[in-house]
């Protein structure tokens, strides 16, 4: 393990350029917690593209999906570190170490891609602040598609849910579980096919594209559409590898990840209803939540809320308000 996260650190090369003139090349190694078909890997290899590109070759990043250099819970912590110079992470997985990286984990708060974006407008302040303190800095954030129940039988209320062993995958969802008297497991993405496959959780929330990725399909047949909550990716630099940069690089970067922010969001609404359909076509039964679930769900989200703004105090509920006037 050390070995190879040394190899992580920054490395300079000197490159030559086809005109033979030598410049230093820096070269960032990106971790990565999902697919490589996922649409948030397949942005951030992208915006690694645009930014080699716009930089003149100057910063090379090379996006390492899956977990396969950190775990999932692992990479903020190793972007911070400085073991990897830049990282992606699911915010909401940082709940636990503040409040406000778990605001858009809320069940029915912001369950729309409209109502999503606004969150996010106003949390960021908040995240910039909180990451900043932490010596790192927000490049972009882009949405999960909204979250459903993965359930392997047909459930028309809460009360059926009881006992299921649950997969989560943040403090929340796992918090979804025990308000619902289900198990929680906590399994992250990479390691979700394999806990299917052996039975080790039989339901969860999340996007359509995480059951595909996952193959969830092969071992259970129901996915409740509630459009509960829509969880934000992000991709986080080390301020002090930012730095080292030159001016027109730091630039390239920025520009890169506001377009990837952009064009990730309409990938993520997009392929939603994509992964939808392919759901469906392995035989997946995509299911319109019974009033009474919805319901169920909604109220869930209330007692999740409330304990929130509790935890996350003023600044916490003066954010919630700023959300609820826009
Ligand atoms: N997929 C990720 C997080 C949210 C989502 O839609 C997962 O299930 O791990």
């Amino acid at each position: 393990m050390k070995i190879k996260h040394a190899l992580l650190a920054t490395t300079v090369a000197i490159t030559s350029t086809v005109s033979g003139t030598a410049f230093a090349q820096t070269k960032w190694d990106l971790p990565a917690a999902y697919a490589a078909s996922n649409f948030h890997t397949e942005n951030l290899v992208q915006f690694a593209n645009d930014v080699e590109k716009a930089s003149g070759g100057k910063l090379k990043i090379t996006v390492h999906a899956n977990a396969s250099l950190f775990k999932a819970n692992e990479i903020k912590r190793a972007v911070q570190g400085g073991q990897a110079p830049i990282g992606e992470v699911l915010l909401a997985n940082f709940e636990n170490e503040n409040p406000i990286y778990g605001l858009d984990g809320l069940p029915f708060l912001a369950a729309s891609y409209a109502d999503s974006k606004k969150l996010a407008a106003v949390q960021k302040p908040a995240l910039d602040k909180l990451l900043g303190a932490q010596g790192m800095k927000l490049l972009y954030a882009v949405a999960w598609p909204p979250q459903g129940i993965y359930v392997n039988k047909e459930i028309a209320s809460v009360a059926e849910m009881r006992g299921l062993k649950w997969r989560a995958y943040s403090p929340a969802t796992a918090k979804i579980a025990e308000l619902i008297g289900a198990q929680p497991v906590t399994v992250q993405a990479a390691e979700l096919s394999q806990a299917l496959a052996t039975g080790v959780v039989n339901s969860y929330m999340s996007s359509g594209s995480t059951g595909y990725d996952s193959k969830t399909y092969e071992s259970i047949k129901y996915w409740y559409d509630t459009q509960a909550w829509l969880p934000k990716n992000a991709v986080i630099v080390n301020q002090k590898a930012f730095d080292a940069l030159d001016k027109p690089t730091q630039e390239a970067v920025l520009k890169a990840a506001a377009e990837a922010e952009k064009r990730g969001w309409a990938m993520s609404e997009e392929k939603n209803e994509w992964y939808k359909k392919a759901l469906a076509d392995k035989g997946m039964k995509i299911m319109k939540p019974s009033p009474k679930l919805v319901a169920d769900m909604k109220q869930v989200g209330a007692i999740m809320l409330a304990d929130w703004e509790k935890k996350a105090g003023p600044e916490g509920v003066a954010i919630v308000n700023a959300f609820n006037k826009k």
